[in-house]
């Protein structure tokens, strides 16, 4: 018995060893793509399977070195790796005690000058419709620590919290994604002189993944977009008339239920002067069995200015989340990086860091950079190490199995020259 199960095993061996010289190469789609890049663990080592949901690459104390700022859903946990010195970071934790932290956004909220972290709490990742999501801003205390207070409790899980002046008062509010589950919304918190904050319905729908500040309009006041998943997949822009009031256009739309949308930034990707929107499509949570679907990509909607838009499909990739929109080959224009999470990370792995590139037309090819550590479901880039060009750092987020290709917090290097 012992022989029989040992003999193919062993040709396989033998006629892989042999296979360069006896036959033809197999299709290049056939090869595993070599890695381009390494990960390099910084911050805390992992104590479980990593939770990271959002990985932030902003200099925070203003040193001049980029640090990371990381919300571990595992550890309810907001943690500062910072840049002590070049290429070491050291990880001390800004809030805990915080339920699902899934994004940050760093600005200046009460306008004294100094910048606040605001951390958009969904209570649990898992699906749930109680009202446990929360609002928390994080202020800094003078001596290097923060303190927390929440903003705003009790309201269907929340997703993204951004920050901008958006009723031309002088005093910055806040545009909210809840993601909820049956129940949902999108809303926008006004800030009132004695800095409390009134909200403001904008839509009533669950599915809310990201929402975005930016004059796509041109008329120079904020508008807002988000993305939809849940029931409906969508792209809304919310034309602001300058006081805060918001009128709804739908960009995009899709009745397929599988499309699984993931991931939304406003960039302006053809640097024609307007912001257009980039977003993925990769979600596998909700299957029985997390995967991807044939229709995980990226797209992006141009703006053509006027209030037109035009949607381009970018690329496919399964599992497609958290689109980063950089020049990273140093040519001049705008390449498009993504991470994967939901694949079949056993039987037919592709890669968990993939780069876009862009031809100069707005042409994009796929290039895998690296196929583990598995399940990334957050992407950032900046310039860590000084020499202007982007470096990438990325979250894992190991929700399912296998367990064999974990990451926590991670920093890409290229791969050492033999
Ligand atoms: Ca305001
Ligand atoms: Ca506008
Ligand atoms: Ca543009
Ligand atoms: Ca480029």
């Amino acid at each position: 018995m012992r022989m029989s199960l040992l003999l193919p095993l062993l040709g396989a061996v033998l006629l892989a060893g042999c296979a360069p010289a006896s036959r033809p190469a197999p299709p290049a789609a056939a090869l595993p793509p070599a890695p381009v890049l390494v990960a390099e663990a910084i911050g805390e080592p992992a104590v479980d399977r990593p939770l990271v949901a959002h990985v932030n690459a902003i200099d925070l104390d203003a040193d001049g070195r980029l640090d990371v700022i990381a919300c571990d859903v595992r550890a309810g946990r907001v943690v500062w790796l910072r840049q002590v010195e070049r290429g070491r970071f050291e990880e001390t934790v800004l809030a805990e005690g915080l339920g699902a932290p899934v994004r940050t956004e760093v600005a200046d909220l009460d306008g004294d000058g100094r910048r606040e972290i605001l951390v958009a709490c969904m209570g649990v990742v898992y699906p749930n419709n109680d009202r446990i999501g929360s609002i928390v801003v994080l202020i800094a205390d003078g001596n290097g620590g923060y303190t927390k207070r929440v903003l705003a409790d009790r309201l269907a899980r929340v997703t993204d919290v951004r920050v901008g002046d958006l009723n031309a008062d002088g005093r910055a509010d806040l545009a909210v994604a809840q993601f909820g589950y049956d129940d949902g919304e999108v809303q926008w918190f006004e800030q009132r002189p004695d800095g409390s904050f009134q909200p403001h319905g904008l839509l009533s729908l669950p599915g809310a993944i990201n929402i975005v500040i930016e004059d796509f309009d041109g008329d120079r006041d904020p508008d807002l977009a988000a993305l939809i998943s849940q029931n409906t997949e969508e792209v809304i822009l919310w034309q602001n008339d300058g006081r805060g009031r918001f009128t709804p256009v739908t960009l995009f739309g899709s009745t397929n239920e599988d499309f699984g949308s993931s991931g939304l930034i406003a960039t302006d990707l053809n640097r024609d002067g307007r912001p257009d929107l980039l977003f993925t499509n990769g979600d596998g949570f909700d299957y029985a069995e997390p995967g991807s679907r044939p229709s995980h990509g990226v797209q992006w909607i141009e703006n053509l200015g006027s209030g037109q838009f035009r949607l381009h499909r970018l690329g496919d990739w399964p599992g497609a989340y958290s689109p980063v929109a950089v020049d990273y080959d140093g040519d001049g224009d705008r390449d498009v990086l993504i991470v994967s999470c939901f694949q079949d990370w056993v039987r037919s792995p592709r890669a968990s860091l993939v780069l876009f590139r862009n031809d100069g037309r707005m042409n994009f090819t796929a290039e895998p950079l690296a196929l583990a550590p598995t399940h990334l479901v957050t992407l950032a880039a900046g310039d860590f190490d000084g020499d202007g060009r982007p470096g990438l750092v990325t979250g894992g987020f190991h929700a399912y199995p296998p367990y064999d290709r974990m990451s926590r917090i991670s920093r890409w290097r290229p791969v050492p020259a033999p």
